[in-house]
């Protein structure tokens, strides 16, 4: 009861969030003379040559992320940094995955419109097994891919992710095509992941933030020239938090959000990026000479060095963007199907995480008053539009917006709170903001069951999941 009423006390006002975290000392952005060489950068993909065959190794690692400390950590080793992934699109791909962890994983590829059997959740990657995937891609893009094994957090909080990149071929006309992967997390003195999770230690909000897991003073720098123009592709991997991005004296512009080509991209000098979102942003050089540096709305080491080297010569942008696949009368078109997101208490059960309340009690999420496995699943047709309407009305402490992803394919965004979406928007994950409501389509070309979930990654291993069956 006294936690109850605590939770209705702190109840959070809509687009208003305390971002609780640990501060941690020693962490601080370090002067510009100690910013690495800004020609080198393993993260510019702009010389890499697409590859359609990987071999892809999960293994413990161990990484620097704090100096002079290691921190112990999993990661899908490819040959290229980061476990990157970096391939042309229509052709066939083929990936070898091997598991060198002595725990059961899964591979889900975000944001790729694969078939049922080769999307991941459901394919079990024993200790010492290996596990071949293939597919071919039409699509270019900015994507993923991490364990879908639930519980998730753990797997995904210990840093095993990785880009996904399919090349358009304009991208190699850039000054520059830089992949940037967002992080949290939560790190003791010693460096160690701190895996407890307990209610109030508030993990999902880091007190380290990474970029390619790297913080402060050792994030590569982006090198530019007055006039190029260079591609930055942002990928959010924190398994909760979200990051507003800018950079002091610039505008970004938007080219592509969750690897999908916007219709008409457009200039703002701030991003949003929530769990398991990608942007795709051009910035354009002003200046010959000086560094300036892209960060969050925190001080815990997201810090993105871009150094000025001179004057270049002025570009135009190489992006095409393409025709409009809005779906006719999508405005009016009725909702099919909607689904309430919430929290609620509950007794018993194997929770983890946020869920923890002690005292026998656990908090779960839920779709439409249910927690998974209890969700209900929705029976469609391949090749038939519906539109799908989230309500968030979750008031509870903590409340934040429930980034909602669905596998196997992109859908649109129509409106949210019933106003038209600003523009032609196609997404893998969208935020519902707490008090709000947002209307997507869907067609499903593929079918199978494809998992529908909340990316804060406690929020669905804590229930708010459910399965879109496509016949
Ligand atoms: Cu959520």
């Amino acid at each position: 009861m006294a936690t109850a009423m605590m939770l209705t006390v702190f109840a959070t006002c809509t687009r208003s969030f305390a971002t609780p975290f640990v501060p941690m000392a020693g962490n601080r952005a370090a002067p510009e003379e100690m910013i690495g060489d800004p020609e080198i950068n393993p993260y510019n993909i702009l010389s890499i040559e697409p590859r359609t065959n990987f071999d892809i190794v999960i293994e413990q690692t161990k990484t620097a992320i704090l100096h002079g400390t290691q921190t112990t950590m999993n990661g899908y080793n490819t040959g290229l940094e980061g476990g990157a992934i970096v391939v042309p699109k229509n052709a066939r791909l083929s990936f070898n995955v091997t598991n060198n962890l002595r725990q059961t994983t899964t591979v889900h590829w975000h944001g790729l419109k694969v078939p049922n059997d080769q999307d991941g959740p459901f394919s079990e990657l024993k200790p010492g097994t290996k596990v071949q995937f293939a597919f071919t891609l039409d699509e270019a893009g900015t994507n993923w891919y991490h364990p879908h094994t639930r519980p998730i957090l753990p797997q995904l909080n210990s840093g095993l992710y990785a880009p996904f990149i399919i090349k358009e071929d304009y991208d190699s006309q850039y000054a520059g095509d830089y992949i940037l992967t967002l992080d949290d997390w939560t790190l003791s003195p010693s460096g160690a992941i701190d895996d407890r999770y307990s209610f109030g230690h508030m993990e999902i909000f880091g007190n380290v933030e990474t970029v390619n897991k790297r913080t402060g003073a050792d994030i590569y720098p982006i090198a530019l020239k007055k006039g190029e123009i260079v591609k930055l592709r942002f990928i959010n991997a924190s398994t909760a938090q979200w990051h507003t991005l800018s950079l002091p004296g610039h505008e970004f512009r938007v080219t592509h959000l969750d690897g999908n080509p916007l219709v008409q991209p457009y200039t703002t000098s701030s991003i949003m990026i929530f769990a398991g979102q990608r942007v795709d942003v051009e910035l354009k050089g002003k200046n010959e000479s000086g560094t300036f540096y892209i960060t969050n709305e925190r001080d815990l080491g997201m810090r993105i060095p871009v150094v000025y080297t001179g004057a270049g010569i002025e570009m135009n942008s190489p992006f095409v963007p393409p025709e409009s696949k809005t779906f006719p009368e999508i405005a009016n078109k009725p909702v099919d199907f909607e689904y309430v997101l919430n929290t609620q208490m509950t007794r018993g059960g194997n929770r983890r995480g946020m869920g923890m309340m002690g005292g026998g009690m656990s908090m779960e999420w839920t779709i439409n008053g249910l927690a998974y496995p209890n969700s209900n699943p929705t029976n469609l047709h391949v090749g038939q539009v519906y539109k799908l309407r989230f309500v968030n009305v979750d008031r509870m402490m903590m409340s934040i917006p429930h980034p909602i992803h669905i596998h196997g394919g992109h859908f649109q965004v129509v409106s949210i709170n019933g106003s038209p979406a600003p523009r032609e928007m196609w997404l893998d994950t969208v935020e519902v903001y707490p008090g709000e409501y947002v209307d997507i389509v869907v067609k499903f070309d593929n079918p199978g069951t494809w998992m529908m979930h909340c990316h804060v990654i406690d929020h669905e291993d804590n229930g708010m999941l459910t399965m879109l069956v496509a016949q």
